[in-house]
């Protein structure tokens, strides 16, 4: 996407969704001593944009989320991966979740709450969200390798606990079956990829509605 793209994007903020709602977009841009990141997000894509965050293993599982969240997403990471790919994947983490939880507004007339089973060839992988205003992850997920290639797999609940403690939200991570460490991290992504597009999602019958019994987040 263009620099001319990206500030289209922010504009749709008056502008409609496919489903005729207020478009649910958001940029947000991080910098530090350490990295520069950028996202923007649609809520209301259909899965499009680049994702460069200079860790090519990162990209591929954030595609993972794009694809089958059906989230457009546009990310670019800068970052000092000549040390390590530590903060890059934290601080993309960090700076999607701040996109997200931007987008999503007051939560109005969301699910608030979704769940997913993904299987990955012998890997099966368990993502339950609840769009809750807490930050709280509780992964259980036994990896088999500590590396897959060259991208260590204690990264990957870096990007998670980025994610969630910016967006504010609940998520459960569960690999339930799974001896290959690519495919339990990219049953994870997808798992998760489709409870968050749940969770987002509009409910047709509460449109109105903020899905709390404490009407606030
Ligand atoms: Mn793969």
């Amino acid at each position: 996407m263009t620099a001319n793209s990206t500030a289209q994007s922010q504009d749709q903020n008056s502008a409609k969704n496919l489903y005729g709602h207020a478009a649910r977009t958001a940029t947000v841009t991080r910098d530090t001593a350490e990295t520069q990141v950028t996202c923007t997000v649609n809520l209301d894509g259909t899965g499009q944009g680049t994702v460069d965050t200079g860790v090519p293993f990162l990209d591929h599982m954030i595609d993972q989320i794009k694809r089958h969240g059906l989230f457009d997403l546009e990310i670019k990471c800068t970052g000092d991966t000549f040390i390590d790919d530590h903060h890059s994947v934290e601080d993309t983490g960090i700076t999607v979740g701040q996109a997200f939880a931007k987008a999503l507004g007051d939560k109005k007339g969301i699910r608030r709450y979704g769940h997913f089973y993904a299987p990955l060839d012998e890997a099966l992988t368990r993502a339950v969200v609840d769009l809750s205003g807490r930050p709280g992850l509780h992964m259980d997920i036994p990896f088999t390798r500590s590396h897959v290639g060259t991208f260590d797999v204690d990264l990957f609940s870096e990007f998670f606990y980025g994610f969630v403690n910016h967006s504010w939200m609940t998520v459960h991570l569960d690999n339930l079956k799974g001896k290959n460490s690519h495919h339990q991290i990219e049953s994870t992504f997808k798992a998760f990829a489709r409870a968050l597009r749940m969770a987002c999602e509009y409910d047709e019958r509460a449109l109105n509605t903020l899905p709390s019994t404490k009407e606030a987040f």
